[in-house]
């Protein structure tokens, strides 16, 4: 199993995902999406969920209308490991 990443890892690996910031309370890291409506939300939704099953990690999300708030956080290890920052990542370019 993965590792959570420390408290200096996971600040160095946020300074390089573009809208990512730490779950005040939580080891967990967040972002949320906006688009310009529900069908683009949906389809980032779509393209996000078949990389998450693809690699068995999946998020913790909710949407309203074209909004998708994303919420990462490694279940099994109790926190943020390398595996939250590779979806952040591919969420990121999903988005665009
Ligand atoms: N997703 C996330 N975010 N954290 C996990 O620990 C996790 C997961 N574990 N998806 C996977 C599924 C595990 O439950 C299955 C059995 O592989």
């Amino acid at each position: 199993m993965v590792g959570r990443l420390t408290a200096d890892a996971r600040s160095a690996a946020l300074s390089k995902l573009i809208g990512w910031s730490e779950v005040p309370g939580r080891d967990a890291i967040t972002r949320t999406f906006t688009f310009r409506d529900f069908n683009e939300a949906f389809g980032f939704m779509t393209r996000a969920a078949l990389v998450a099953e693809k690699n068995d990690h999946h998020p913790e999300w909710r949407n309203v209308y074209k909004t998708v708030e994303v919420v990462l956080s490694t279940h099994d290890a109790g926190g943020v490991t390398s595996r939250d920052i590779a979806l952040a990542a591919a969420m990121n370019r999903i988005a665009g």
